[in-house]
């Protein structure tokens, strides 16, 4: 990828495992090395038959007992006239910075720009395709897990048949962990799901999502057990609006924090908008949070083939809250959510 701009002595470390696996593959442990001629994964023993199954066109390096990725990555890009090395200074701590100094002796350390994530933001067909899937898998999880919603059930248990459910149908993991927020609980925007029982009349925020093909899937639908109470009704209404009409407004060529802006206006012109306090929606991919974003302060103009969540929220303190998130794909005039569930409010 962007080996195109390096030099012919420099080469790319890449240590953070999403950048590993979105240029070569590989999702085990170890560090990715680039230069002109040279794509290779240093790893340990555990890992040297997975590279060649899952990145064959990278050479493998396997250290001996003892030696540190950094010390075997010398000597590669030694042997390829390496004399700089840029690194990934977002995820390397400052040990592992004096541990690559220490055992790189004589090479320039650089920080990279951000360049890799800069590249991951336009999503090829094919990535589409499996945030696709991964979203359909959640949709599916999630239908099957309504006819078990009922009185009585602890968040716990929603939680953990939601899971089964999304890895029983396909999914490879799970993008992050599973959000069940039930009656007043609804107002922690990421509530660890815990023992509170379901009861009538509560309404339940649910956001989770599948992996599948090493791509997360991001949803959240907030359903009612029992008809809700007059205020929270309200809220639903208001959230649902403005999600559908900031997801409407999602295309190529705009900043990101206009279409934010659009989320805010209507939960704000409804006298909500201290209940809103998070951004409106996040980009998706090998992580479950990417840039750009939607926020008022994320002045980035979308581009087609971006991911990005609309996700707008009321959070009531005693009350309870309500969430409404898509994935969705920017394209040139309008955006397409992959994520198919209903998002109308849904009394079981
Ligand atoms: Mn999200």
């Amino acid at each position: 990828m962007e080996k195109a701009g390096l030099q012919p002595d420099e080469a790319i470390l890449l240590s953070k495992p999403s950048n590993i696996f979105y240029v070569s593959g590989y999702t085990g442990e170890g560090i990715a090395l680039l230069a002109g001629d040279l794509c290779a994964i240093v790893t340990d023993f555990r890992y040297t038959e997975q590279v060649t199954r899952q990145a064959p066109g990278f050479e493998v390096f396997e250290i001996k007992t003892g030696q540190s990725h950094f010390a075997l990555a010398a000597e590669v890009l030694a042997a390829h006239g390496v004399k700089a090395v840029r690194f990934e200074a977002d995820e390397v701590t400052v040990a592992r910075f004096d541990k690559m100094k220490q055992d790189m002796p004589g090479f320039t350390l650089t920080a990279l720009k951000g360049e890799p994530e800069q590249v991951r933001r336009i999503k090829e067909p094919e990535e589409i395709a499996c945030i696709r899937k991964a979203c359909d898998i959640s949709c599916k999880a999630l239908a099957n897990l309504l006819p078990r919603l009922k009185p009585g059930v602890s968040e716990t248990d929603i939680r953990l048949d939601l899971e089964f459910e999304m890895l029983r149908l396909g999914g490879e993991s799970l993008a992050f962990n599973t959000i069940v927020a039930s009656g007043p609980n609804g107002s922690l925007p990421h509530a660890i799901p815990g023992s509170r029982k379901v009861e009538l009349g509560d309404m339940i925020t649910l956001d989770f999502g599948a992996k599948f093909g090493g791509y997360c899937a991001d949803m959240t639908r907030t359903v009612a057990v029992g008809e809700p109470g007059a205020e929270m009704k309200k809220i639903y209404g208001i959230v649902l609006k403005a999600q559908q009409t900031a997801q409407d407004a999602l295309h190529a060529g705009v900043p990101a924090n206009s279409i934010d802006k659009i989320a805010r206006d209507i939960i704000a012109g409804e006298g909500y908008g201290k209940y809103f306090g998070h951004g409106l929606g996040h980009s998706v991919g090998i992580d479950i949070h990417e840039d750009p974003r939607l926020s008022p302060t994320c002045q980035d103009i979308l581009t087609v083939g971006t991911t990005m969540t609309v996700e707008p929220g009321i959070y009531v303190p005693g009350l309870g809250g309500v969430r409404i998130e898509n994935t969705c794909v920017i394209g040139e005039t309008a955006s397409e959510t992959l994520v198919t569930a209903p998002k109308e409010l849904l009394i079981l």
